[in-house]
This record gives C-alpha cells, sequence and structure tokens, in this order.
C-alpha cells in the first residue's frame, strides 16, 4: 500500500518525463529501498533503545512525509554515476549499495529541507504544506531535522562500517553537511533582520559563494564522490576534479532554483517562491541590481523584502521591465556551453559521469 502510494505520487511528478515507462520502474525499485531504510531504523528504536509505539509511529510518519515525493535526482544520480563509471551495467550488490547511499542523500535533503522551510518561513513543499506547518507538527519539525540527520549515520555504520572507505564516506557527509550549513548562514545573513536593508550587499560574489555553498556540494559533489567511493576510485585529484566540475553545474542549478522560486508554476514546482518577501540574495535580485536605473535602485530599496502582496507585485513587474526572462536564458545557454566545454576536458574518469548529472538539469522546469 505503501509502496502504491509513493508509486503514484512519483508518476504525477515524473508527468512531464519522456521515458516514462523506464522511469518509473527504476524509481518504484529505487523506492522500495527507502521503505527498507525506515525499517531498519524503526527496528533499532525498539529493539536498541526500547522506544514506545508512538515513537515510532511518528518517525514513520515523519519519514513517509518528508523523504518520499521528491525529485529523486541527487538519490537515483549515486546509481547512475557509478553506472558511468563502471561503464556498464552494475551487479545486484553494488546497484543495492548505491542505491542505499543515494537515499543516504535523499534523507539528507529532507533534513536539510525541513530546516530549511522553518528558516525560510515556506508553505509548500512537494505539492502539499511544510512538514512544520502541520499543527501537530510547528517546531518539533526542528528536533525531526536533527532525526534525519543521525538516521542518516545510523544506515551509512549499518551498511558500510566494514568497507574500507567507511571513514572517508563518512567524513566527506560531515564535511557537506558543514559546507552546506556555512552557505545557508550566508543566505540567511545577506540583510540584516534589525536594520534596514543594505542593497550594496547582493553583490555577484555573495550569491556565488551561497549557491556554492548552500548547494552545490551536498546536491552534486556528494552524489558523484558516494558513487566514486562505491566504484574503488582512490586518488585524490580525481575527487579534486570531480569536485571543480559539480561545483560548477550546482552554482548553475541554484540559480535555475532562484529563477524558479519567481517564474515557475508553483503547481508544477511543488513550492511556493518566498524569496522576494524574505529578502533573499536572489540571483534575480542581483541581476536586477545590475541593471536598475537610479529610480529602479530606489523601487528595490522600498519593496524588496516586504510580506505584502503589492510590495511583491512592483519587484515582479520590475523584473519583468528588466526582462530578466531574457538575461536567464542566455545565462542557462551560456553556462550550458561553458560546462560541456569543462566535461570534454575530463580525461582520468568516464566524462559521462558529469554529463549525466548536467543533462539531469539542463532547462528544468521543476
Ligand atoms: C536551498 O535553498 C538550500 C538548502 C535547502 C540547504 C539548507 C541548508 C540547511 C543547513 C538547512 P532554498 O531555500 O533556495 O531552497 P528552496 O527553494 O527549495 O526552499
Ligand atoms: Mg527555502
Ligand atoms: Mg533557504
Ligand atoms: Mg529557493
Amino acid at each position: 500500500w505503501e509502496l502504491m502510494l509513493a508509486m503514484s505520487k512519483q508518476a504525477e511528478i515524473d508527468g512531464t518525463c519522456v521515458s516514462r515507462e523506464e522511469t518509473s520502474k527504476e524509481n518504484v525499485e529505487f523506492i522500495k529501498v527507502c521503505y527498507e531504510l525506515k525499517e531498519e531504523i524503526l527496528a533499532t528504536m525498539k529493539n536498541k533503545y526500547s522506544m514506545p509505539e508512538e515513537a515510532l509511529q511518528w518517525v514513520n510518519e515523519m519519514v513517509d512525509y518528508n523523504c518520499i515525493g521528491g525529485k529523486l535526482n541527487r538519490g537515483i544520480s549515486v546509481i547512475h554515476c557509478a553506472e558511468a563509471l563502471a561503464q556498464g551495467p552494475l551487479t545486484p550488490e553494488a546497484r543495492k549499495k548505491a542505491a542505499i547511499l543515494g537515499w543516504c542523500i535523499e534523507w539528507l535533503q529532507a533534513f536539510f529541507l525541513v530546516a530549511d522551510d522553518v528558516m525560510d518561513e515556506s508553505i509548500t513543499r512537494r505539492g502539499q504544506p511544510c512538514w512544520y506547518r502541520i499543527p501537530k507538527v510547528k517546531q518539533i519539525a526542528i528536533n525531526d531535522a536533527f532525526l534525519l540527520e543521525s538516521f542518516v549515520y545510523q544506515i551509512l555504520k549499518t551498511h558500510f562500517r566494514s568497507e574500507s572507505y567507511y571513514l572517508d564516506l563518512v567524513e566527506t557527509f560531515q564535511e557537506v553537511i558543514w559546507q552546506t550549513e556555512l552557505g545557508q548562514l550566508l543566505d540567511l545573513t545577506s540583510q540584516p533582520l534589525d536594520g534596514p536593508t543594505n542593497l550594496d550587499r547582493f553583490t555577484i560574489e555573495r550569491h556565488q559563494k551561497i549557491v556554492v555553498f548552500k548547494t552545490a556540494y551536498y546536491t552534486f559533489y556528494l552524489s558523484a564522490a558516494s558513487a566514486m567511493f562505491l566504484s574503488g576510485v582512490k586518488d585524490p585529484a580525481s575527487y579534486k576534479l570531480a569536485q571543480e566540475i559539480c561545483v560548477k553545474i550546482g552554482e548553475y542549478f541554484q540559480v535555475q532554483d532562484d529563477y524558479l522560486d519567481c517564474y515557475a508554476d508553483p503547481k508544477v514546482l511543488g513550492k511556493i517562491g518566498t524569496d522576494i518577501q524574505d529578502n533573499k540574495c536572489s540571483w534575480l535580485v542581483v541581476q536586477a541590481l545590475s541593471r536598475a536605473t537610479p529610480e529602479q535602485r530606489a523601487v528595490i530599496k522600498e519593496h524588496y523584502g516586504k510580506n505584502n502582496e503589492a510590495s511583491i507585485a512592483i519587484i515582479k513587474k520590475l523584473y519583468v521591465t528588466l526582462d530578466l526572462e531574457s538575461v536567464y536564458r542566455k545565462y542557462e545557454n551560456d553556462s550550458y556551453d561553458e560546462l560541456c566545454k569543462l566535461i570534454a576536458d575530463v580525461k582520468n574518469m568516464p566524462a559521462t559521469v558529469f554529463h549525466m548529472l548536467l543533462s539531469k538539469i539542463y532547462k528544468r522546469k521543476m
């Protein structure tokens, strides 16, 4: 029943996919692994920590609500990267291991999103109310985010402790979490909460630092590095190269996220944008400022970061006047060309790893 529910949820998400049948089959196989991991966590809570039934039910529901229903891009990428590195199909055992590591990234993402939605005061996520907005949850969502993080380490321990790369793997997860939290810090402190907005703080440089740290490491590098550990890649130079390319793909991905926050259909995106009223150092506001006349800059100063419909509409209108849609189209094409050139130069590992990651997100609408 759980699987059926997840399948129908996933089918909705895959609605726009070309190879829908293939994708859904792979996704359904992948989703099965999430339920297996959840059962392991519940068994540990019950048998090792003698947790009451009520706590088991809470975790059961919390995991279903927050770990299922996403695009599964990061998780499935571990399998696809491992296939690209193997330059052929994986054994069932290797595939299972890749799926488990994939879910570690998906659960990590759930940890980040549950917390991020509290911090951003967001409304919906993956087509449903954000977890913290459920009346019985509220601030308990903060503890749930911590729990999701702990579950990731528990899964890594259960399935990878005896592997030679275990320490490197765990340290990579720890470092990526730290980097993401630093990015989140820069994101949240772009403007003072207790003073007037200072538009000089919205620079290209700050935006770039935010997006690389808050998104690129965990969204792309972690999937690639996880697959590399699984595939027995040992030389540090390969990890360094993977990081360089993944950071650039991740930068492009978060610019898309910033753009979609304002321009995507919330029904397709699954979330309602809040960047304008949240006073975020979004790619759009940075681009607007670099093109604005002094009068337009004054409009931004007055209306950006104000949580009312009229101010939001004025900012959106200014974005139209400045034709940020065209600026974005050009950015998208230029970034794609630049990334392809960078990937073409990859020598010491299959370049398909990176092409695959890039093709999953090029011109995405959600
Ligand atoms: C995306 O920012 C970044 C994250 C979700 C990382 C959060 C990090 C933490 C340490 C909690 P975003 O707010 O633009 O994402 P979205 O648009 O999905 O809300
Ligand atoms: Mg957010
Ligand atoms: Mg955020
Ligand atoms: Mg966003």
